[in-house]
């Protein structure tokens, strides 16, 4: 095996931590570029095949000398809440457009190819509503954290076709589990309502909990990013990572109380502005070129992990 790091950006955040303990228990050794803006070091172990390095992927110096020496980047560092992006687009733009052309030009000088992405179904805005969303569908990026995500993309593709650097793009839907931080009102509902529910505090739904999303537990992701690694050949073109299943709030709910044995009083508000009603992927191309754990992990099963620890 190449005992060169890889270096995950973001891996102190929760995507980026479980994804450092997927590459751990595969024996690499792992770098994290981290500003610890949301994410903790708590979150990584202590190991003497991790190496933390605290900065800003807007930093283009300490860019440089984090990727050097390394095999490959999974860049996951982005301010990752939208709303965040939409009341400060210009500090979000450092991290998330600027940050990805940083990790872009470091690799090129330092003769690194292979990248893996986290873009974000938000770059269809409220497009393919109601049914499943293949990667063709219009592109839509209605906030800056989506403009960005899709600005990313292709400034990757043009180092691909300009400087071969082989990115795998990957646009993930409503990923979950443990470490998703459940403090803001606009983190993942499957972390607030858990945490919610853990501590019988009240749970508010907007909207008539019909909505559906397509929830992907965290633990199945990260096998995915784990083969992005390892692919002989990359996909032109980005990749949608979801199961292609919907399930409403209401379903999740259910589940939630039957995990937990009871669920806190649940009022229901009106829908948020914007929001969008069905979420739903095509995974056909994912399906084609990964392999998804088998089975994977179900709903049920996922609250359980989630809440056991
Ligand atoms: P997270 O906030 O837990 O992780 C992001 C990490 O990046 C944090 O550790 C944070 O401290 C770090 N970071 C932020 N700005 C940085 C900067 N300028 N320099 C260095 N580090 C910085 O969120 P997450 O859910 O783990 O998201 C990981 C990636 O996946 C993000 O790119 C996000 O946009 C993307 N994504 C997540 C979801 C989801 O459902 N969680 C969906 C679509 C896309
Ligand atoms: C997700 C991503 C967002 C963007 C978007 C693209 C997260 C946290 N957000 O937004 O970054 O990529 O997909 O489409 O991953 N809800 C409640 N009560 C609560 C919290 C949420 O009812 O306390 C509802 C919310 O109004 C929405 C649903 O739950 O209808 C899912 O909300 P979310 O923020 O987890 O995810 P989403 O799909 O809106």
């Amino acid at each position: 095996m190449d005992k060169s790091p890889v270096l995950v950006t973001g891996g102190a955040g929760f995507i980026g931590s479980n994804l450092v303990d997927l590459l751990l228990a595969h024996g690499h050794s792992v770098r994290i570029l981290d500003n610890l803006s949301t994410g903790k070091q708590a979150n990584l172990p202590s190991h003497p095949r991790v190496e933390f390095i605290k900065g800003d992927v807007a930093d283009v110096q300490l860019v440089r000398r984090a990727v050097q020496g390394c095999q490959a980047v999974v860049h996951l560092a982005a301010v990752a809440s939208v709303q965040a992006s939409v009341e400060d687009p210009v500090g979000t733009h450092q991290s998330n457009l600027v940050g990805t052309l940083n990790i872009c030009e470091a690799m090129r000088e330092a003769g690194i190819r292979r990248v893996v992405f986290a873009s974000s179904a938000a770059v269809y805005g409220n497009n393919g509503d109601g049914e499943a969303i293949d990667e063709e569908t219009p592109k839509a990026p209605l906030t800056p954290y989506a403009a960005d995500k899709l600005a990313s993309e292709h400034y990757l593709d043009f180092y691909r076709r300009q400087h071969g650097l082989e990115p795998v793009v990957f646009r993930f839907f409503n990923i979950y589990g443990p470490r998703q931080d459940p403090s803001s009102p606009y983190s993942g509902v499957i972390s607030i309502f858990t945490e919610r529910a853990l501590k019988r505090q009240p749970i508010t739904v907007f909207g008539d909990g019909e909505q559906t999303r397509d929830f992907l537990y965290v633990g199945d992701l990260v096998e995915l990013l784990g083969q992005a690694l390892k692919q002989e050949e990359i996909d032109v073109g980005a990749i949608n990572v979801g199961l292609n299943r919907a399930t409403s709030l209401n379903q999740l709910l259910a589940a939630i109380g039957d995990v937990v044995g009871e669920l806190p009083p649940v009022s229901y508000q009106a829908a948020r502005s914007g929001d969008i009603r069905h979420s739903r992927a095509d995974n056909a191309r994912l399906l084609q070129r990964y392999r998804l754990p088998n089975p994977v992990t179900g709903m049920r099963e996922g609250l359980a992990r989630l809440l056991e620890r």
